[in-house]
This record gives structure tokens, C-alpha cells and sequence, in this order.
């Protein structure tokens, strides 16, 4: 590769602030001496020019076949465009969200099954956005081998990729970066040593594993998810910074919605119990719906169904509760087979948007769930997508796929257990060990003198392992 094109790029993006340097924060909430913004390219023909020329050659030498190209949304589609032109290969494009209406792709252009396509992308550091991608170009039957990009910043996403059967070639590593802009005294001794430092410091996680999961944060994760009721609970963690789920198992109305109003800003979701409540009317379910709105957190009905699909159907749907009207989410066994699921997504009066939180594990003694029966539920879920929000569960070994939720009741601060086999953890331990990104409270809250307060101690104690958990150091 031609060195003195490779300087001149490297400069130039110094100079157009594409690559900065200071104190930043990522995303997963990690602090960063470097920071590149590379959607700053497209104002500079002469830099798009360079570097879509310096990625063509990397191309043709290291790259043996490839039929298509496709860039990761956004920022590469501009460079993958380009080099789509200058290669004369035919360019795919991925959607980020699939049409509402009309064909429902998420891959645009025409293409046949078995055909392969390379990857074109910026920046990667855990390479999780180009597996996203890899992901999608699978699904359609095409076959992702390499990818080319400009920067690798050396945290992990080589090996993530390569683990994945997908070679990367880049332009720059960020040692290469840092190295011509020390050179060119752009940058100090100083900065440059604090980079490298931070560079064997701060590995990125390995994809699809638990801990991958455990390490990103719930924003990120939000554009992971294929359920709508996920990354609605997702982006809700994030704006009012709580993971807490308040399990509101009172009898009376009245009470119920009295406490949503001294709680409701505290808490994410509410889980309610619609059997138990003696006062049941559809104007309790209107009121709580204006609270929902008002707090802006979701509600799960904790209906744990478990029938045939025909029956369940008609539980979700019909009877006193009309259950599918009102709750963003329901929980359900897997024990009668994929029927439920398949009830459970018909679609309904027109409502889309629903989830549900299938049962892996329980928190009670004794409880007859083997560790056969989770992972079966698991796969089970992965064949329904779109209406999974996730698994209630205890561990976090239970699945993987960060853009499902871990809800986990039988959390307490001050008891162990209860007197009918309930087993109550810390929220240090569920959250930090055993992988809960929801935390249910039911009776450690509602029983408390002062709920009000009790909400605020949960909030704050929970949020704040989340916060540890997401900022550790890893590897
Ligand atoms: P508690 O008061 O925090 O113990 O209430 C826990 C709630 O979570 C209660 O409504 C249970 O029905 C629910 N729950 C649970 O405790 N354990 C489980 O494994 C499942 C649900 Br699934």
C-alpha cells in the first residue's frame, strides 16, 4: 500500500477533527482518551476520494472473491457506494429498521442465495455492528467471508470477527494511527503512550457470549432487540435511570393505583397480578394505562400462561381482562410447546408492539425446572423474535442475546426468603453476578412502611450495580 497516501489520510483526519483526543465517553459508559467521529468524512470529496482509492487496493490484493459489497449503516454506506463504483461491483443495501409497508426486506438490490459479499465498515471495536450486518446478509442466504474497514481500534473486534469466519482488513490500526500522528508531532509522547496504555487496558467484550450481554448498556442494547416492547423498556432504563419493575401484588384498585402514583417515576415496568385484584373494572385498567403514559413505564401482566395455544388465545384475548388490550407484555411457560407462542403473536384488534417474557427459571424452592427444560425454552424463543422481550430467570448463563431482557424477581434487601419457599438475592448479586438487567420487587417494597421511600432505595441501590457492572474493566 502506497505509505505516503496512508500518512496523508491519517493527518487529514487529524486535522478535519474526524480523530480526537481529550478525556470522552463511550456509549457502554467507558472512559476513552480517543475518539473518532468519522461521519465528518462526507464534507471532504478529496478524503472520500483517498480513502475509498486506499480501500480498493487492500481490496484487490486481499481479497480473492467477492460478488457484492455492502457498506454497515450509517456511515460506511457513503465509502461502500464509492467503492461499489470504482470496483464495479454491485453495492447491497441494509436497512436498519424494515419497512412497515410493502416488502418487509432488510437487504435491498438483487442477489442470489450462496452469493458473497464484502463487508465495508469505519470504525470496529467490539465488531458487533458489522456482525449485526453479517447477521442480516446471512439470513437472505449470502455468505460474508471478509471485510475491509478503515480503522480497527485493536479492542477485541478482530478476534470477534475472525471467531465469526470473517476476515478484516484495515487501512489503519490504531497503533499505525497514532504512530504517523506522534511522527508528525500532531500529537504529544504523552498522548500517544496514554492511548497504547488504554489500548491493552480496555478489551472489548466477546461477542455472543453472557458477559457480552452483561457488559453493554441498556442504550446500546435498545438497538439490538428485534421485539418493540424491548427496546421500548431499553430506552426507558436509560432516559429515567432505573431497572426497577415494582410487582404491585395488592387486592385492592384503589390501593394499586395510589402507590403507582408515589412509585411510578421510580420504576420501568409495573407487573401486575389482574386475578388477584377483588375491585377488577375497565376503568382500573384506563387509569393505569394514564399512569403508565404519565411515568412513562410499561406494564407486564404476570398471567404465566401455560395451556394450548386454541385456550390461551382465548385467555389473552377474551374473558373479564381482555389482557391483550392493556398489558405491553405478558409472561408465559414454555412447557406446552411452541402453540403458546405462535397464539401469543397472532396478531390482535390491530395491536402490535407486544412481548413476551417466557418463564426459563423460577425463583422459588424446589421448583421442578431442570437445566434441560431452560435450554430447550431458550431455543424455543429464538424461533420467535419479534414477540420474545426476554426470559424471567436467575442466570445469566440462561442465554446470550443482548437484545433480549433478563427479568429477575426474588429480590429483597432485607430477607432471605419467605415462609411459602420464595428465595430472595441481593441486588448486587442478581445483578452483578447472575446477570439481571430488570429487577422485580414486590413485597420489599409494597410492605414497607413508607413505599415511597423504599422505591427510591431500590432505584438507587439497583441502577447503581448496573452502572458498576456496565463500567467494568475487562479481560
Ligand atoms: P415478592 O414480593 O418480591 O416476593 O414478589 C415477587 C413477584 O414475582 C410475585 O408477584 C411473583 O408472582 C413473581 N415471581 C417470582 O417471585 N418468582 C418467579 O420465579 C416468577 C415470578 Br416466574
Amino acid at each position: 500500500m502506497d505509505n505516503n497516501k496512508l500518512e496523508g489520510v491519517a493527518l487529514k483526519l487529524f486535522d478535519i477533527n474526524a480523530v480526537k483526543f481529550g478525556e470522552f465517553m463511550t456509549k457502554s459508559g467507558i472512559e476513552t482518551p480517543v475518539y473518532f467521529d468519522l461521519r465528518v468524512i462526507v464534507s471532504y470529496p478529496r478524503v472520500m476520494e483517498l480513502i475509498t482509492s486506499l480501500l480498493c487496493d487492500i481490496v484487490a490484493t486481499k481479497v480473492k472473491k467477492y460478488d457484492h459489497i455492502c457498506g454497515v449503516p450509517y456511515t460506511a454506506l457513503p465509502i461502500a457506494t464509492l467503492m461499489s463504483v470504482q470496483a464495479k461491483k454491485p453495492m447491497l443495501l441494509r436497512r436498519k429498521e424494515a419497512k412497515a409497508y410493502g416488502t418487509k426486506k432488510m437487504i435491498e438490490g438483487h442477489y442470489n442465495v450462496g452469493e458473497t459479499c464484502l463487508i465495508v465498515e469505519d470504525v470496529i471495536t467490539s465488531g458487533s455492528s458489522v456482525l449485526e450486518t453479517v447477521k442480516e446478509l446471512n439470513k437472505e442466504g449470502l455468505v460474508v467471508n471478509n471485510a475491509v474497514i478503515i480503522l480497527d481500534r485493536e479492542q477485541g473486534g478482530r478476534k470477534n470477527l475472525e471467531t465469526n469466519n470473517v476476515n478484516v482488513d484495515a487501512l489503519f490500526t490504531m497503533t499505525e494511527l497514532i504512530g504517523i500522528l506522534e511522527k508528525h508531532k500532531k500529537i504529544t509522547k504523552e498522548m500517544s503512550m496514554k492511548v497504547r496504555n488504554y489500548l491493552t487496558e480496555v478489551k472489548a467484550p466477546v461477542t455472543g457470549s453472557s458477559e457480552e450481554r452483561m457488559l453493554l448498556s441498556y442504550e446500546k442494547r435498545a438497538e439490538l432487540t428485534s421485539n418493540p416492547v424491548a427496546k421500548q423498556l431499553f430506552n426507558i432504563m436509560s432516559i429515567k435511570k432505573t431497572n426497577l419493575c415494582l410487582s404491585v401484588d395488592l387486592t385492592s384498585s384503589i390501593k394499586i393505583l395510589e402507590l403507582l402514583e408515589k412509585v411510578g417515576e421510580y420504576i420501568c415496568l409495573v407487573k401486575t397480578h389482574v386475578d388477584i385484584i377483588e375491585d377488577f373494572s375497565l376503568d382500573f385498567i384506563t387509569r393505569l394505562k394514564q399512569l403508565a403514559q404519565r411515568f412513562n413505564f410499561l406494564i407486564l401482566e404476570d398471567r404465566k400462561f401455560a395451556d394450548i395455544g386454541n385456550t390461551v388465545l382465548l385467555q389473552y384475548q377474551k374473558g373479564l381482562y381482555k389482557i391483550s388490550e392493556w398489558a405491553d407484555c405478558v409472561t408465559s411457560h414454555s412447557l406446552p410447546g411452541e402453540g403458546i407462542l405462535k397464539s401469543l403473536s397472532t396478531p390482535c384488534n390491530g395491536l402490535e408492539n407486544r412481548g413476551v417474557f417466557l418463564l426459563a427459571e423460577m425463583s422459588s424452592e424446589g421448583n421442578l425446572i431442570s437445566p434441560e427444560y431452560r435450554e430447550v425454552t431458550v431455543n424455543m424463543a429464538s424461533k420467535y423474535p419479534n414477540i420474545i422481550t426476554g426470559f424471567v430467570c436467575q442466570n445469566k448463563d440462561t442465554f446470550k442475546d443482548p437484545g433480549l431482557i433478563q427479568l429477575t424477581p426474588g429480590v429483597q434487601l432485607e430477607s432471605a426468603k419467605d415462609d411459602l419457599g420464595q428465595v430472595y438475592n441481593s441486588p448486587d448479586k442478581v445483578i452483578l453476578d447472575n446477570g439481571a438487567d430488570i429487577i422485580v420487587v414486590g413485597r420489599g417494597i409494597i410492605a414497607a412502611k413508607s413505599p415511597e421511600a423504599q422505591a427510591v432505595i431500590y432505584r438507587d441501590t439497583l441502577w447503581k450495580c448496573y452502572l458498576k457492572r456496565v463500567s467494568g474493566k475487562l479481560e
